[in-house]
């Protein structure tokens, strides 16, 4: 039997912050939610407009997604893009996901970035 408590560390599939957006006992800036998944504005903006869209399910990071994912992930995707045009960054931005130690992720709830709003954010990194 292979769960996901053998493929990651116990520390990651600690709640993290992400869990307390989630139950809102963390206020967040919440621009939509589903019974899947949740985006909100980023505490600490990297461009004019930056945004996270989470899973409710704590898949700690990219590295830990299933097959069995598959559907998930690709409906993270889907409200990213969504979100982007509601947010009005009709001239593209871009989606990233930091993933572990090496990747600068820091928060072991698999998030999207979305950040927007100017061509300067295009610059690699
Ligand atoms: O990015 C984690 C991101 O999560 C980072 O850009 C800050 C953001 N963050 C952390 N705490 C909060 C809360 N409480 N609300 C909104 N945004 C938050 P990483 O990819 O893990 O480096």
């Amino acid at each position: 039997l292979c769960s996901r408590r053998d493929e990651v560390s116990l520390a990651e599939e600690a709640p993290t912050i992400f869990s307390k957006v989630i139950d809102k006992s963390l206020p967040a800036d919440i621009i939509y939610e589903d019974e899947k998944c949740l985006a909100f504005r980023d505490i600490t903006p990297q461009a004019p407009v930056h945004f996270l869209v989470i899973p409710k399910v704590q898949i700690p990071r990219l590295s830990a997604a299933r097959d069995g994912d598959a559907e998930l992930l690709g409906h993270l995707l889907l409200v990213a893009k969504n979100e982007a045009k509601k947010e009005g960054l009709s001239e593209g931005y871009r989606v990233v996901i930091n993933d572990g130690p090496h990747g600068a992720q820091s928060v072991y709830h698999l998030h999207i970035h979305s950040p927007g709003g100017t061509a300067d954010d295009l610059a690699p990194g």
